[in-house]
């Protein structure tokens, strides 16, 4: 049997779709699990009729690889990814590559890097954006690290990234955690999209008193000027949505938002270089104060544009 192009640890929702995506551009994937059962029912199911194969262990993982070897971890960020990372080594030889495509806080990435690069392994860290369906048809990738690496990856990185105008969405972004830094900005600026679109719907829900349909609308006719993109096309789509019951559904949603952290890595990182990212600083504090609001009391009367009568500007802020 041909040896595998890339072994692929972490069959949750991204690395599944990783795997049918590197699976679809023609390389040989290698899939394994911490819990192994995953390996064979992702085997029976999701990959059924495809080149991928499965291991049952890391010692038969490594074995099923061309070398240099291209390891690639989609864990959750933090313990598991040094744990797996201390696993390989020894199953390694120098010139082999580690690569982390979780959401990892980029100085452990530089710490990977200078831990693995002492030992003759080449570590990247990379971004990967796009959600699941990124994932399935094509993210967007932020590869940094060790730069020895980047001829071995790229064939397989630039061709299943997304592809814009026939330019793939994806490069050598920088050494060490530059990979992971520039995800972290990336999402942080997310987190400054996001806040300005919620601004924007509180203000039309809660002083203009549009109507959900309307709302729509106006996201609907942004999303053909300038503000073209994805979070104002979803947010259109999200404000029409309706339930089974066809009132709609967003009222229903419990009116909070919690936060995963690269919003705050990056005010952090802002705050550590001296950069006024003011913005994304806003929207980590929204966030915590969305948090907040779980405790408060909110009385029913003042909670609506339905209510009898318009608020006065302090209850609007007290809301
Ligand atoms: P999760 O972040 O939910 O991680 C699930 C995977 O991590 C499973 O393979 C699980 O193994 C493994 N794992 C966990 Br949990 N704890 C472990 C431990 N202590 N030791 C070893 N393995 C462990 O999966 P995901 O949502 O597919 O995301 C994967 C990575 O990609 C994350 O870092 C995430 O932040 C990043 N990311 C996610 C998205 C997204 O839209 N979801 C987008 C971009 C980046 P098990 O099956 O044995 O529990």
């Amino acid at each position: 049997m041909a040896q595998a192009d890339i072994a692929l640890i972490g069959l949750a929702v991204m690395g599944q779709n990783l795997v049918l995506n590197m699976n679809d551009h023609g390389f040989v994937v290698c899939a394994f699990n911490r819990t192994v059962s995953k390996v064979d029912s992702f085997l029976a199911n999701e990959a059924k009729g495809t080149q991928v194969v499965g291991a049952h262990s890391l010692q038969e993982m490594v074995s099923k690889l061309k070398k240099p070897r291209r390891v690639m971890m989609l864990v959750k960020a933090g313990q598991a990814v040094d744990d797996f990372i201390n696993q390989l080594i020894p199953l390694l030889e120098p010139g082999d590559i580690i690569i982390d495509g979780g959401n990892s806080e980029y100085r452990d990435s530089t710490r990977r890097c200078k831990d693995l690069k002492a030992r003759g392994i080449l570590f990247v860290g990379s971004g990967v954006s796009g959600g699941e369906d990124g994932a399935r048809y094509g993210p967007s990738l932020m590869p940094g690290g060790d730069p020895a690496a980047w001829p071995h990856i790229k064939p397989i990185f630039q061709s299943i990234a997304a592809q814009v105008e026939g330019e793939p969405c994806c490069d050598w972004v920088g050494e060490e955690g530059a990979g992971h830094f520039v995800k972290m900005v990336h999402n942080g600026i997310e987190y400054g999209d996001m806040q300005l679109i919620c601004e924007a719907y509180h203000l039309m829900k809660d002083v203009l008193c549009m109507e959900q349909d309307e709302m729509a609308k106006a996201f609907e006719d942004w999303n053909k000027t300038e503000l073209d993109s994805f979070l104002i096309e979803i947010t259109a789509d999200i404000l029409k949505f309706r339930d089974t019951d066809s009132k709609h559904l967003l009222p229903k949603i419990r009116d909070t938002a919690g936060q995963k952290g690269t919003g705050k890595w990056t005010a952090i990182s802002a705050l550590e270089f001296g950069i006024p990212v003011t913005l994304i600083g806003e929207a980590v504090f929204a966030r915590c104060l969305s948090s907040l609001k779980e405790e408060r009391i909110v009385h029913p009367s003042t909670n609506s544009c339905h209510s009898s009568r318009r608020r006065t500007p302090s209850e609007l802020r007290t809301h």
